[in-house]
């Protein structure tokens, strides 16, 4: 068994649940936040057989798409900035996709 930890961006979010469900996949959604641009990202955890995890892969890199952002100038009250030029962008994306081994999946 494979744990595939996906962050993609919240714009894709629905899209990519609902074909990775179509495809039997099961997915939990967390609300997370990247740490550079501090912009709402969202993290799937889908826990499946190894065989299906490039399907899982290709599913969410169909999906995702990359986007440009302005360069975080300025950084949140009490932090550090990061530096930067005005009108710098960062791209983002597709996804970001993280494989684990899992020892077992247990439901009670
Ligand atoms: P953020 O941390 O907000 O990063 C957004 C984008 O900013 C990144 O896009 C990358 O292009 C750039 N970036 C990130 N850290 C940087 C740095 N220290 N210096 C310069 N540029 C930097 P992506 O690589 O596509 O990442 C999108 C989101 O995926 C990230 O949002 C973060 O939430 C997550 N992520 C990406 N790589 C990760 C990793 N190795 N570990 C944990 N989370 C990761």
């Amino acid at each position: 068994m494979k744990l595939l930890l996906a962050i993609v961006n919240s714009d894709d979010a629905d899209v990519v649940a609902a074909a990775l469900t179509k495809e039997h996949f099961s997915v939990t959604s967390l609300a997370t936040t990247g740490g550079f641009l501090k912009v709402a990202n969202t993290t799937f955890l889908i826990g499946t057989e190894e065989e299906r995890v490039d399907l899982a892969k290709s599913i969410i890199q169909r999906h995702s798409q990359t986007r440009t952002y302005p360069y975080p100038i300025t950084a949140p009250f009490g932090r550090t900035p990061v530096g930067g030029e005005e009108g710098d962008t960062v791209t983002v994306g597709g996804a970001t996709v993280m494989v684990f081994n899992m020892e077992g999946m247990e439901k009670y």
